[in-house]
């Protein structure tokens, strides 16, 4: 092999993409998903905007040994998840790159993504000529989406997010537990699935399964806003055991039987995954450690 024609070539490229196409595309609010010890797969996220139009065709990070272009999309009542060959950007359009719908998949990660550091991502684009370019961008890591983009606030600004939130709840109480459970504990890698959603009152129980595993959550509506207040398995489809975390007896009584009968239909499978989580896990203020994600009250949309 050549060594000079290499080089040349790869400066031709290099100059082409700073000087010529890098600009075409603009990459804004770029974040990676933080992972948690053991986790082989994570997510990149973005706004691109081409200004002529332009396909992303592919993506590489040295901290990944493959890197696909994603999008996860409902299938019935599932989300699920596939690589895509590109992704249009339609000329003057943000397309949106976020948890829930397109994304960077970053996967056989050579080392842990570790919040407040960056990674280096290589995206290449494709105008309408056909022409390639690349773009070199360093990515924050965050465990989520960083303030100013339609992501949640953390940290000292929980209680104030909290606050400038609960104006603006949407969709009905099964869609806003099932967009916060979502947010808090959905991963490209690990789609979650939350059903069913039984709302009684102030207070609701939702069934999750997400991979191998499954549990059902504790809410409560606070000044208008739900959050996750329990994790368990199926202590929370039993009277005794809802009284323990508050509710009353009789609202425990009404609860328990509720989400008997909403689980009525379900298969034995589902079941099973519900009743595999052990245990009881208080959701505390400092966030679900076994998850590595911010508390839900943090984590409302604005
Ligand atoms: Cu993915």
């Amino acid at each position: 092999m050549n060594c000079f024609r290499l080089r040349t070539a790869a400066l031709v490229a290099a100059c082409l993409s700073t000087s010529l196409w890098a600009q075409t595309v603009e990459v804004k609010n770029a974040w990676a998903r933080a992972t948690v010890q053991g986790q082989k797969a994570s997510g990149a996220f973005m706004t691109l905007t081409s200004k002529d139009g332009a396909k992303l065709v592919s993506a590489s990070s040295p901290v990944a040994g493959v890197t696909e272009v994603h999008e996860m999309k409902m299938e019935g009542d599932v989300m699920k998840m596939r690589a895509m060959p590109a992704l249009d950007l339609p000329a003057g359009k943000a397309v949106e790159l976020k948890p829930g719908g397109y994304h960077v998949m970053l996967m056989d990660l050579k080392l842990p993504l570790q919040k407040d550091t960056t990674i280096p991502l290589t995206l290449v684009f494709k105008d309408a000529k056909g022409v390639e370019s690349k773009s070199e961008i360093k990515v924050p890591v965050s465990q989520m989406a960083p303030a100013g983009t339609a992501m949640a606030h953390g940290g000292h600004d929980a209680h104030a997010a909290h606050g400038a939130a609960m104006a603006a709840p949407k969709g009905s109480d099964a869609e806003q537990i099932t967009a916060i459970m979502k947010k808090q504990f959905d991963r490209p890698d690990a789609p979650l699935t939350v059903e069913p959603v039984t709302v009684q009152g102030n207070y609701a129980v939702a069934g999750w399964t997400q991979g191998g595993k499954g549990g059902r959550a504790l809410l409560q509506k606070d000044k208008g806003a739900w959050f996750i207040s329990v994790c368990a398995g199926d202590g929370l489809k039993d009277a005794k055991v809802l009284q323990t975390t508050g509710m009353s007896a009789d609202a425990s009584a009404a609860m328990a039987k509720a989400v008997v009968a909403a689980e009525s239909k379900l298969s034995k499978d589902k079941l099973k995954l519900f009743a595999s989580f052990e245990g009881m896990v208080k959701i505390g203020a400092e966030g679900h450690g076994a998850h590595g994600q911010h508390q839900a009250p943090a984590a409302h949309k604005h």
